[in-house]
């Protein structure tokens, strides 16, 4: 195996050492198995750390301690992030307790919910990997494709037994996923000691083929008028159209995705484009025909430059239109009409159109641990052993608990009310709506602090906001520790982007309902010089603002200097 960072061939460009990883690595095997065997280290080897991901597993260190490990001439204290598939955010109470009980006794004393509906599980010592995925697997959860080259976690509305739409919506979505799974057995060889096959049958993917993707693959549903999924930041996005409350079928999009390098121009968020209608039945026909297009004609020279967003980009999307067409043999019809109004997750009680209950309950940076004063934990296990519906994680970081009955609605209520876990309405909006990544001190990535650093950021906003007479208003607030921006941050009115310890790029004027980009208004600056900046805009907006006017729109029309830069390159900046 090479260990250049390229390898080179007469005939061929340079292909990316990944590329060649996949290649060698007889579907996903490479030296995982002997990695995580060898007790010497904490750590596994760069292509075995480049290969797990695909199986849901990312090596990390603790940032917090690296320093003081190195002066000691000790080993960085390793431990993998575990990311578990869960198409639409579905879990059932029964996995809920087994999740549960797996965080204390493998993991760090916390699980995580992500922006794109699911846990994570973070700290877990080499020697526990295996326990921990046997663990998920007897409640028959798995990590494959959570993570690298595939079709990662599909997003979905998650409340589906809100109406039939929905539920067919989030039917979908699954029968998606479960199509687009790597048919390699490498995992359940790996980690739940099935007979090898390597080396006897040999192996196919059909779809992906031996070199899988040439990077990430994010696949996300919308039911307008909420577009909770961000569904035009998603590489292959599904928005249903409902006519006469059934689902007609649903307008596609392409070639969304944020992830961008500060300072590199080449590198940028791209909003996705509207390819056309198909019918409901065939959302697998044309996702494969997408998917096969990007693997096709992505960028395997370059990893910075290989998302389908680039490949539509350099392309252009009447290419790319018709090369669907051709391989899945559908004509797409002409875009129907349809209107996002919001992002939103209901926070609360609500009923179902099947008359059960669902109640939203908002998690700060979806961070499910016991504090003192708020033990979230304690009390979510609590209503997973009385809960007889399911949970929904939803793409805001937080969960609904769905199909509640009118007597455990009764049940639910007293344990939330016991640990004064019911506090909903009295939270500010920026609050209930506010995102953050991980970042410190568990991403290597992190350039600065997000989710630790969120609730302080939210306390000095949220006076601003109390003062102007703002508290209810829905102003959306992300922040990521890097540009990478996982908690879709180009697409917050308000965006902070991690730039170096304590200072962040900020970001201005996207539309609320996540179909215009935000544009650069500082490039570094701190939290509380953001706030003084923003504090006189804030009081603007408070007065200024005309009707039904938007904070994004607001700052968008009335403060952004015309030639800010734009965070998208080539597509008009509202895409619909
Ligand atoms: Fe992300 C990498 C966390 C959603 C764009 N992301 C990472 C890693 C794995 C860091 C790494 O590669 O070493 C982070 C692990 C941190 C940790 O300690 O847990 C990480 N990303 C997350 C999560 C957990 C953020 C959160 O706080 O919820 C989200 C997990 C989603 C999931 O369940 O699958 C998460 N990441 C996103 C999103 C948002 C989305 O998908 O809706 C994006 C932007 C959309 C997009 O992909 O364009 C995103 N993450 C990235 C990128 C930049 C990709 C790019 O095209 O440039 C990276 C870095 C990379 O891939 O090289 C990255
Ligand atoms: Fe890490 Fe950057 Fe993603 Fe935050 S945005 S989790 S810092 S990669």
């Amino acid at each position: 195996m090479s260990t250049d960072s390229d390898i080179s061939t007469p005939a061929a460009p340079k292909l990316a050492v990944n590329e060649v990883m996949k290649i060698n690595s007889r579907h996903l095997r490479g030296a995982i198995a002997s990695d995580l065997a060898d007790a010497s280290t904490g750590n596994i080897s760069e292509e075995s750390n480049q290969l797990s991901k695909f199986h849901g597993l990312y090596m990390q260190d603790d940032r917090d301690i690296r320093n003081i490990l190195k002066k000691e001439g000790k080993e960085k204290a390793f431990a993998f992030m575990l990311r578990v598939r869960l198409p639409g955010g579905r879990a059932t109470a029964k996995q809920w307790i087994v999740l549960d009980k797996l965080v204390d006794q493998i993991a760090s004393p916390s699980l995580r919910l992500t922006t794109r509906q699911t846990f994570q599980f973070h700290g877990v010592l080499k020697g526990n990997v295996k326990k921990l995925i046997k663990g998920m697997h007897e409640v028959l959860l798995d990590s494959i494709a959570a993570c690298g080259d595939v079709n990662r976690n599909v997003m979905a509305p998650p409340n589906p037994e809100r109406d039939p739409v929905q539920q067919e919506v989030y039917q979908h979505a699954v029968a998606w996923s479960e199509y687009a799974l790597p048919k390699t057995r490498a995992y359940h060889e790996i980690y739940l000691d099935e007979e090898l096959v390597a080396g006897g049958e040999p192996e196919i993917e059909p779809m992906y083929g031996d070199t899988y993707l040439p990077r990430k693959f994010k696949t996300g549903f919308a039911i307008p008028p909420s577009n909770d999924v961000d569904v035009f930041s998603q590489d292959l996005g599904f928005i249903a159209i409902a006519e006469n409350g059934k689902l007609a079928g649903y307008n596609v999009t392409v070639g969304g995705g944020l992830g961008m390098n500060h300072g590199n121009a080449e590198t940028f968020p791209r909003l996705a484009d509207v390819l056309g209608f198909i019918p409901a039945d065939k959302v697998n026909q044309i996702a494969e025909a997408v998917l096969t297009t990007q693997r096709d004609y992505g960028d395997r020279t370059n990893r910075k430059h290989a998302r389908l967003k680039y490949t539509i980009q350099d392309r252009g999307i009447e290419w790319f239109r018709g090369e669907v067409e051709s391989r899945s043999g559908i004509i797409f019809a002409p875009a129907r009409p349809f209107e996002f109004t919001t992002i939103e997750d209901p926070h609360g009680w609500h009923r179902n159109a099947d008359g059960s209950w669902f109640y939203g309950l908002h998690i700060l940076s979806g961070r499910i641990k016991d504090i003192e004063g708020w033990p979230m934990k304690t009390a979510l296990r609590e209503i997973a052993e009385i809960h007889d519906g399911d949970f929904r994680l939803t793409p805001s970081q937080n969960v609904t608990i769905s199909g509640v009955s009118d007597s455990k609605k009764v049940e639910i209520e007293a344990i939330l009310a016991k640990h004064g876990l019911t506090s909903e309405n009295n939270r500010s909006s920026l609050r209930l709506n506010a995102l953050s990544c991980v970042a410190l001190p568990t991403c290597g990535l992190a350039l600065a602090e997000s989710e630790r650093a969120l609730p302080d950021i939210l306390k000095k906003f949220e006076s601003v906001l109390d003062t102007a007479g703002l508290h209810d208003d829905a102003i959306s607030l992300r922040v990521t520790g890097c540009p990478n921006g996982c908690a879709r941050p180009y697409l917050a009115e308000i965006g902070f982007v991690g730039k170096a310890p304590g200072k962040y790029a900020l970001y201005l004027g996207a539309k609320y309902n996540g179909t215009r980009l935000n544009r650069l208004f500082s490039p570094s600056i701190t939290i509380d010089d953001a706030v003084t900046l923003l504090t006189p805009i804030i009081k603007r907006f408070a007065l200024e603002r005309q009707e039904a006017e938007g904070f994004g729109d607001f700052c968008d029309r009335a403060i952004l200097p015309e030639d800010a830069t734009f965070h998208s390159v080539g597509t008009p900046r509202t895409a619909v």
